[in-house]
């Protein structure tokens, strides 16, 4: 019987071995598009995990001399309790740990390490891969990649398209959204006597059909709004004020936006509760609807509903599920936003009614689509999703409320 400490060191003077003989042979060779990580430093990195059995968790450092004769870089060590100890069996402990393995080494590493640890996995870390996301809610300043689809410079279905002092006056308050950074205090936007005359007539004519149309959350919201932040037919509210008003609820602040964003960028935001608005207004010649997002839009449409815990939620998890996520992914994620929080439409005390801020702030939509749902299908309430574990990833994300940032954590 060899004592455990024997074996152990023999078996690192195998890995020492199993060294010596693989750098005398050509390693494999990383293969061209891999990784980018990889063909940049000649390194791998890895997320690995590893138990050590029947025996004093000394076994620890033999794992340790493995890591020593490759050298390998730690970037993070964690331990925890084993399988085995969760039901009092023992104190074993678990190991999971990142690391930087030159690329020619990597299956020798992976290799040695399992002749003295138990149940080792790997995972190679492939987020180089990945699309770029924000990591931090001061990223999303560099989220704002623009569609240029529906705007009055471009779509000749716009109503202000053939209007230059209305396209000018766009661009105006556009650019206050193209300058802003997270952290600046919201533009104020100083609205004219005719922009305020749209807005009159927008919130005259929806308010009178809410109590009918829409569902009781956003009619609760609306009242809120009134009665604390200003809301009312005379004045545009103004973003920050809003802003202010909705952190103190839910948590969701705004951020000014120059106009539709890809459905990427769009998503990512809501990941930190930031939605993105408009601040220009529709164009005076269609106060009932508009191709595009505006103030009224968003102010009247969209800002009701965050002031609805469940909704905030719902509308984050959306943007949680959104990060990293494939092509594909984001375009399903941008159809199911699209049927619930942009065209959803409930059943309340056995009426149909409205949630969807498409539908709320156009006077044309919300009447024609609540009267007849003849959308079968849109009749989906955010409670009834179950969408981000169907979404694979690589990796987990948890959301830190108090930093506004990510921890990304590899999935074993
Ligand atoms: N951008 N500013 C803005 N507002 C939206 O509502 C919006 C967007 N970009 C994409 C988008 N909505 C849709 O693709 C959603 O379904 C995600
Ligand atoms: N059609 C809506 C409205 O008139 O308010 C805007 C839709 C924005 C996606
Ligand atoms: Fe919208």
């Amino acid at each position: 019987n060899i004592p455990f400490t024997g074996r152990k060191r023999s078996l690192i003077e195998d890995a020492r071995r199993d060294r010596e003989v693989a750098s005398a042979s050509p390693g494999p060779s990383p293969c061209g598009d891999n990784l980018v990580f990889e063909e940049k430093s000649g390194k791998v990195r890895l997320s690995v995990l590893f138990a050590l059995k029947n025996e004093k968790n000394a076994g620890f450092f033999n794992a340790g001399k493995v890591f020593e004769t490759f050298e390998v870089k730690l970037l993070h060590l964690e331990s925890r309790p084993g399988r085995q100890s969760k039901n009092g069996l023992s104190d074993d402990l678990e190991f999971f740990l990142k690391c930087e393995v030159p690329s020619s080494d990597i299956d020798i590493f992976i290799n040695s390490l399992k002749r003295v640890a138990d149940d080792v996995r790997t995972v190679q870390d492939e987020r180089g891969k990945l699309p770029w996301f924000p990591q931090k809610i001061s990223d999303l300043d560099k989220c704002n990649h623009l569609v240029t689809k529906y705007n009055p410079d471009l779509d000749r279905d716009h109503p202000g398209f053939s209007d230059p002092e209305y396209r000018k006056r766009r661009t105006v308050i556009t650019e206050l959204a193209f300058n802003y950074k997270h952290g600046d205090p919201l533009p104020y936007v100083d609205y004219t006597a005719g922009e305020l005359a749209t807005w009159k007539e927008v919130y005259r004519t929806l308010t009178a059909i809410y109590p009918s149309h829409a569902c009781t959350q956003f009619l609760e919201g609306l009242q809120q709004l009134e009665r604390e932040c200003g809301y009312g037919e005379d004045k545009i509210p103004q973003l920050r004020d809003v802003s202010a008003f909705l952190r103190g609820r839910t948590g969701f602040q705004l951020r000014p936006v120059a106009g539709l964003l890809s459905a990427r960028d769009f998503l990512a935001s809501l990941a930190f509760r930031v939605f993105q608005c408009t601040q220009y207004i529709r164009h005076s010649s269609a106060p009932m609807h508009s191709p595009e997002p505006d103030c009224c839009h968003e102010l009247l449409g969209h800002i009701p509903m965050f002031t609805n815990t469940e909704f905030a939620q719902f509308s984050q998890e959306i943007g949680l599920a959104s990060l990293g996520a494939s092509d594909e992914d984001i375009e399903k994620l941008a159809t199911l936003y699209w049927f619930t929080v942009e065209f959803g439409l409930c059943e309340q005390n056995g009426a149909v009614k409205a949630y969807g801020a498409g539908l709320l702030s156009s006077y044309g939509e919300l009447l024609v689509r609540a009267n007849t749902l003849h959308m079968l299908g849109t009749l989906i309430t955010p409670t009834h999703v179950q969408f981000s574990s169907t979404i694979q990833k690589a990796f987990s994300i948890r959301y830190d409320p108090y930093t506004c940032s990510l921890e990304v954590l590899d999935d074993v």
